[in-house]
């Protein structure tokens, strides 16, 4: 299914369609709790419930897109935003320096479980290369 099937309107188109069964989509809604460490009109960042380092938090686009697959260059701006959350996010976790990792699964061999695009922002510890 597109991304994008199921916008009504045009302000939904805008600021995204949001899947009803989704666990993302939901957590970014307020009807799942999580603990949400930044949240503004387009990005919602939440510490991931198993986490695999001192920090993990997940970084997600409120618009429901599967995956990194599914991107455009429209996306740009939405890209520029969790991108730029993920930094504050590290800076204030006090992970920025000596450095973590941004990372995004794709599929079933990519490790995807959650079908909502997330970039995994890890840290707190040194990680190794190349992961599993
Ligand atoms: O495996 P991928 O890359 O798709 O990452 C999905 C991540 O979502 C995993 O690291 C899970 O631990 C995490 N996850 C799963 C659930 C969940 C969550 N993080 C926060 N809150 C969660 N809730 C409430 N429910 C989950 N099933």
């Amino acid at each position: 299914m597109s991304a994008d099937e199921g916008s009504d309107t045009a302000e939904e188109a805008a600021l995204g369609a949001t899947s009803t069964d989704c666990l993302f989509c939901r957590i970014a809604a307020g009807e799942i709790p999580a603990d949400i460490v930044h949240q503004d009109d387009l990005v919602v960042a939440f510490r991931d419930v198993a986490p695999k380092a001192p920090t993990h938090v997940l970084v997600i686009p409120r618009r429901h897109i599967a995956s990194a697959l599914e991107l455009r260059e429209t996306d740009g701006p939405l890209l520029g935003r969790l991108f730029g959350v993920a930094a504050d996010v590290a800076r204030s976790e006090g992970v920025a320096d000596p450095g973590y990792r941004l990372v995004t699964n794709i599929g079933a061999w990519g490790g995807q479980s959650v079908e909502h695009l997330h970039v995994h922002l890890l840290g707190g510890r040194r990680l190794g290369w190349p992961p599993g």
